[in-house]
């Protein structure tokens, strides 16, 4: 059986567990934390060499770090990796926009906001910044979803389910969503997913 190591209120980590409850996969929850210097032991860093969460163990015993490059391993054959080879590089697209785009503003700006470990990074100039980076990437997100219903092509795939891990939860960063219907719409959309399973959820033991 698979494993996966991660923090359940990170965004990144809860991408590939979402994933595996849409999918019907089972897999192994192991709690590592970068606010208790989980990531950062000896035996952590041998099997991630970054000091990140989430990591994936395979079945025979590889590792694999980042969240979308996981996505990517679990996905494949899944009804959430399309066909089409376009589809397909829309559907990267979109996945290369979270982690350069999307993730270093609306879930860096979340982090600073929830996290008292990290209030003294929080700077005005930084909030700003940050507000302003992810203001523009939901804008990004939601001239998309006035004309389709999902991200890439005309089926849920891991775009929607990667860029859906840190939207759902940017009011927890001060973004309002308010200003963006269709987005809000399509969070609806994911969220009813048959097997959809919210942010706090752990597999049994
Ligand atoms: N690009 C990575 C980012 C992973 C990441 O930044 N993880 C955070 C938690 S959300 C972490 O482990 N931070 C620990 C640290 O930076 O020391 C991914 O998508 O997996």
């Amino acid at each position: 059986m698979i494993t996966l190591y991660g923090m359940p209120d990170s965004g990144n980590c809860y991408k590939p567990r979402l994933l595996c409850a849409l999918t019907g996969r089972a897999f192994r929850h192991v709690q590592v934390s970068m606010l208790d210097g989980g990531t950062r032991t000896p035996g952590y860093l041998a099997m991630n060499p970054n000091g990140k969460v989430p990591l994936l163990r395979t079945g025979d015993g590889r590792f694999l770090p980042e969240s979308n490059a996981i996505l990517t391993f679990l996905g494949e054959g899944t009804r959430f990796m399309p066909d089409d080879a376009f589809t397909r590089a829309e559907m990267f697209a979109w996945m290369f926009f979270e982690q350069y785009s999307h993730e270093p503003t609306v879930a860096v700006r979340r982090s600073l906001m929830i996290y008292p470990d990290l209030a003294a990074d929080a700077t005005a100039e930084r909030l700003a910044e940050t507000l302003e980076g992810g203001g523009k990437a939901l804008a990004v997100m939601e001239g998309r979803l006035a004309q389709a219903e999902w991200l890439a092509g005309d089926a849920p795939s891991l775009a929607d389910l990667c860029l859906y891990a840190y939207t759902h939860v940017a009011p927890e960063g001060g973004f309002e969503l308010d200003a963006y219907p269709n987005l809000t719409v399509w969070l609806e959309r994911v969220a009813g997913l048959t097997g959809f399973r919210p942010m706090d959820w752990l597999p049994d033991d």
